[in-house]
């Protein structure tokens, strides 16, 4: 059971030394206020989690939708109990407000991240954006999934026009409720791997799970007239094995997705405008009215698009502005997570390679 899950030597490794204290191994694939739920050996299990992650200061230590635990089963109806988060692989993290910002993880241990904005809605790159410098941010492989297509007549035009601010992340349209397109969405899933649905309410991720999965798996909302906004239909994050072996993760919509700590993201999905800057003629040039700036220079010609400039300062700032303010245990987890991203990453150099997954 938790092999079709994902499980893999290199977590049977990671996992040892809870063995050794007994506890079983198991994979969350719920996540709701009241608790989760759990894939493991013997099916699934409602668990909570240890008041030492929960209570944690850091958001980022508690069990997330994804993740793989080490818990102590516990005679039903009493739910099994959460001891440990192992070491995740990638994470969806993203600044969420409250008492104060922290970091929330969205989703944990995705290998391909689709983006999810609908074509009949305003298609905004500048959110696109965002999206795609937190999925480079998080180790996941970026796809765009452009939704409703048989709502909109100029597709090809517009694929082009997120294309041209993708940076080689594919696009993809499809009509889920057609089944149209969906052939392309199924070849970025494979056997034991694990996709996250993330874009905004009433944008069509659960339809387009359903039409994954052949049956209606998460319940779907209308769109509000007056705005074409969602309702915010799926209230919880849930891990769901298709028919084909891949693993598929819906998620709730997002309004906003503010960033945390995605500078090597932003500096992935920028990366033309950092060789720019490097062009520029002084190393700190402000790219006002510095002689030589290269950036001036591109966007006089036309080369850079005054938005994607427009859009890379904010972000920039905005990380800026962030790091300012550090929590100072929150840069310690951040380094963490980067450590153990960084094996992935190598991972999947090798893998590209032809040297397998694991080491
Ligand atoms: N015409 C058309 N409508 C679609 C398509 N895909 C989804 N929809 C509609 O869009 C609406 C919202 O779809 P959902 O799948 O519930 O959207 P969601 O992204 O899961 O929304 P939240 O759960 O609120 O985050 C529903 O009425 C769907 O029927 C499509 O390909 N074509
Ligand atoms: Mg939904
Ligand atoms: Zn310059």
């Amino acid at each position: 059971m938790l092999t079709q899950y994902g499980w893999s030597d290199g977590l049977q490794r990671d996992f040892a030394p809870y063995a050794a204290q007994g506890l079983k191994a198991g994979r969350v694939i719920v996540q709701q206020r009241g608790g989760y739920r759990l894939i493991t050996e013997d099916g699934e299990a409602d668990a909570k989690a240890a008041g030492r992650l929960m209570k944690s200061p850091e958001e980022m230590a508690r069990p997330a939708v994804g993740d793989w635990v080490a818990y102590e089963p516990r005679r039903a109806p009493e739910p099994a109990f959460i001891q440990h988060v192992l070491p995740r692989a990638t994470a969806f993290v993203r600044k969420a407000a409250g008492r104060g910002t922290h970091a929330q993880v969205v989703a944990a241990n995705v290998d391909v991240a689709f983006l999810v904005t609908s074509l009949n809605t305003d298609l905004s790159l500048r959110r696109l954006e965002r999206y795609l410098a937190t999925a480079h941010e998080s180790g996941a492989r970026p796809v765009i999934v452009l939704t409703k297509a048989d709502l909109a007549d100029d597709v090809a035009a517009r694929v082009a026009e997120v294309e041209a601010i993708a940076q080689g992340a594919p696009v993809l349209a499809i009509a889920a409720k057609r089944g149209e397109g969906l052939e392309a969405v199924a070849a970025h899933l494979e056997p034991g791997k694990t996709a996250v649905l993330l874009g905004m309410s009433g944008a069509g991720k659960s339809t387009l799970l359903n039409a994954l999965a052949g049956t209606e798996r998460m319940a779907t909302g209308e769109i509000r007239e007056h705005d074409e906004r969602g309702r915010h239909t799926t209230t919880h994050r849930e891990l769901v094995l298709l028919p084909s072996g891949g693993l598929i993760l819906d998620t709730p919509g997002m309004r906003e997705l503010a960033l945390w700590e995605a500078d090597a993201g932003v500096a992935t999905l920028f990366s033309d405008i950092e060789a720019l800057e490097a062009e520029c003629r002084f190393r700190d040039c402000g790219h006002d009215r510095e002689p030589g700036c290269a950036v001036r220079q591109a966007l006089e010609d036309g080369r850079l698009d005054p938005g994607r400039w427009a859009s890379f300062q904010k972000l920039r700032a905005e990380l800026a502005h962030e790091r300012r303010k550090e929590d100072p245990r929150a840069a310690q987890e951040n380094r963490r997570l980067w450590a153990s991203r960084h094996k992935t990453a190598k991972a999947w150099s090798k893998q590209k390679r032809g040297f397998g997954e694991d080491e």
